[in-house]
């Protein structure tokens, strides 16, 4: 099924106050046509999971025997810059992780203070658009403790993840890697930037130093090689406007499995 019919199920299947939420969205479905019927659509399965599941609701988490033997690198491999080979080289004892943006104190965190903050280990299952999954086991330290010392502004809306990579070479930077989410998944438990999968350090495939598992999401939410999170209250301002590389690319803002 694609995903514009599997969300059609999910409308046509779905409880009472989802043909609610739908009326709401007439207006917007008239007015964009296509783009705009999307966008509701997305819209709605965002409304309709979270009604059906819970804004809390945890992904499932497996067991140690259920990791998978080999877990795929997709989309960068690794960085190409000079700045990123220098810290590699370095083992990251140079890399920061910027939080900035609307916040009331900007912070900077290498990774050895990541590492001091309680951690979190999970194992879950990575569902990429492009049709494969992976079990495995994830380290690091929940986003709410990281961002906790920053405190949001009141209008902070979205958490930016700014990555090393940029999958697309282009002039204007605009291939540069990044990602959004909002602050309900922020805070969500199973929130983490990991430094360590299967037990290992972070490996620079995986997105070394430090990635983001955000688990009721699909893969390419995932932001490998992050080195800012910038606090927004939109990002219609940032790149293409659609809140991440891909999502500037057609894919959907909220992807939610
Ligand atoms: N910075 C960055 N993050 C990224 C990507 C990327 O190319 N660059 N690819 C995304 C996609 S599509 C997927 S499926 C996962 C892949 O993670 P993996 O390489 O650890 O399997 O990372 C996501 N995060
Ligand atoms: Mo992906």
């Amino acid at each position: 099924m694609n995903k514009l019919t599997r969300r059609r199920f999910l409308f046509g299947g779905t409880l009472g106050a989802g043909a609610l939420v739908l009326s709401g969205c007439d207006a917007a479905v008239q007015d964009d046509g296509v783009a705009g019927l999307i966008r509701s659509a997305e819209q709605l399965t965002m409304k309709t999971q979270r009604l059906l599941q819970g804004r809390h609701a945890l992904a499932r988490e497996f067991s140690e025997a259920d990791i998978s033997p080999s877990f795929r690198v997709n989309g960068t491999s690794a960085p190409d810059s000079g700045e990123y080979a220098r810290l590699l080289e370095g083992n990251f004892a140079d890399w920061r992780l910027k939080i900035d943006g609307l916040v009331e104190r900007p912070q900077e965190y290498s990774l050895a203070d990541l590492r001091k903050m309680p951690a979190r280990s999970q194992i879950t299952r990575h569902d990429c658009v492009e049709g494969w999954s992976a079990i495995a086991k994830w380290t690091g330290v929940p986003l709410a403790t990281v961002l906790a010392p920053a405190g949001l502004k009141p209008n902070a809306r979205y958490a930016v993840f700014h990555c090393a990579d940029e999958l697309e070479k282009t002039l204007d930077g605009s291939g540069r890697y990044y990602e959004s989410i909002d602050l309900i998944d922020a805070y969500h438990p199973q929130t983490i930037l990991a430094y360590a999968m299967n037990d290992q350090d972070l490996m620079v495939g995986h997105g070394a130093p430090l990635r983001l598992r955000v688990e009721r999401q699909l893969g390419y939410k995932q932001a490998k090689y992050i080195t800012r999170i910038e606090i927004v209250d939109s990002y219609a301002g940032l790149w293409g406007g659609n809140g991440g590389y891909w999502e500037d690319r057609g894919y959907e803002w909220y992807a939610g499995i």
